[in-house]
């Protein structure tokens, strides 16, 4: 089962990691250099089995990377919370005020002008991948290059897009976890349709939380890329930079590895929208998803 490639490395991170303090203060196992390679042909949806992956929330996370947006008022419109920390904290540092999560969420989206002072994450994904602004002033579309080159000279090596803009980092609630999206096309002048790949590096990768909302949203770009390029589906393959296991989500990894994988559920696209900047979260269509129980964990923030 292609997930067990998952429960692999967490089980080498559990025997073999470098036990490490980090950045959060939680302490890790950690390791470098990791693959895991998933075969989408055949329509199968990598979302992981072993606990419940709340995959909705992940590809609404990549349609609001797509659509450029950088403030957290239009996640939160679509019940999206995985960003309100870093706003929050920075609201409360500034004005001292003890406002909840809750309220402190639905201010941002009742009031245009509160979330446009207070609810940006700064020039965090979506900024770089579809308006990277250059020294010549020029921003620059990324993920329209790459399907433009997709459909023009697919044999490319140039087919990617990066989020490490090295001089914006700083002010950024978060530098990229996922940087480089390469793309790469097989069977050409062959096999009608061409198969589409996508290679992600990711530079650093909570495996209990982070990676399986990574992966399945990797996934759906993959989809929708190759369905606007008229091409199918074949690999993701995603590659992990520094890879950690958090010592508070040893107990949830453990019962990870106590589980069966049970297969993949299939996606099917609904509709082909008009361009890369047209889906909707109703257009993703998950069937057969059947997964063991959700567990909760801990974020190191
Ligand atoms: N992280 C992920 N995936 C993501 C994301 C964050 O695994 O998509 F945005 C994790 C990795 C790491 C932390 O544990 O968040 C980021 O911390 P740092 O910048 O110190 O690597």
């Amino acid at each position: 089962h292609p997930e067990q490639q998952y429960l692999d490395l967490i089980n080498h991170l559990i025997h073999k990691g470098d036990r490490r303090m980090d950045r959060t203060g939680t302490g890790t196992l950690s390791t470098v250099g990791a693959m895991m390679r998933f075969d989408m042909s055949g329509g199968a949806f990598p979302v992981y089995t072993t606990k419940r992956v709340f995959w909705k929330t992940a590809v609404k996370e990549m349609l609001w990377f797509l659509t450029g947006q950088t403030n957290i008022q239009s996640l939160l419109r679509e019940n999206v919370r995985i960003w309100t920390d870093w706003p929050l904290a920075a609201y409360r540092k500034a004005t001292g005020e003890e406002i909840s999560q809750e309220d402190f969420e639905g201010r941002i989206v009742a009031d245009d002008e509160f979330a446009s002072k207070w609810g940006d994450l700064g020039p965090v994904y979506g900024k770089q991948w579809r308006r990277w602004l250059g020294a010549d002033g020029k921003e620059y579309d990324q993920v329209a290059e790459v399907i433009a080159t997709l459909k023009s000279n697919p044999s490319s090596r140039r087919m990617l897009f990066h989020a490490w803009n090295v001089p914006e980092l700083g002010t950024m609630a978060l530098p990229p976890c996922h940087m480089t999206y390469q793309f790469y096309a097989s069977g050409l002048g062959r096999e009608e349709p061409p198969k589409l790949s996508l290679m992600v590096n990711q530079r650093s990768c909570d495996i209990g939380l982070g990676n399986p909302f990574n992966i399945c949203q990797q996934a759906a770009l993959l989809a929708m890329v190759a369905q606007q390029v008229d091409m199918t589906p074949s690999e993701l393959i995603w590659v992990g930079g520094d890879v950690h296991l958090y010592l508070d989500h040893m107990e949830m990894a453990e019962t990870l590895l106590s589980r069966e994988p049970r297969p993949f559920p299939t996606l099917t696209l609904a509709r082909k929208p008009a361009s890369i900047d047209d889906y909707k979260i109703a257009d993703f269509e998950v069937v057969g998803y059947d997964p063991h129980p959700a567990i909760e964990a801990p974020v190191a923030v």
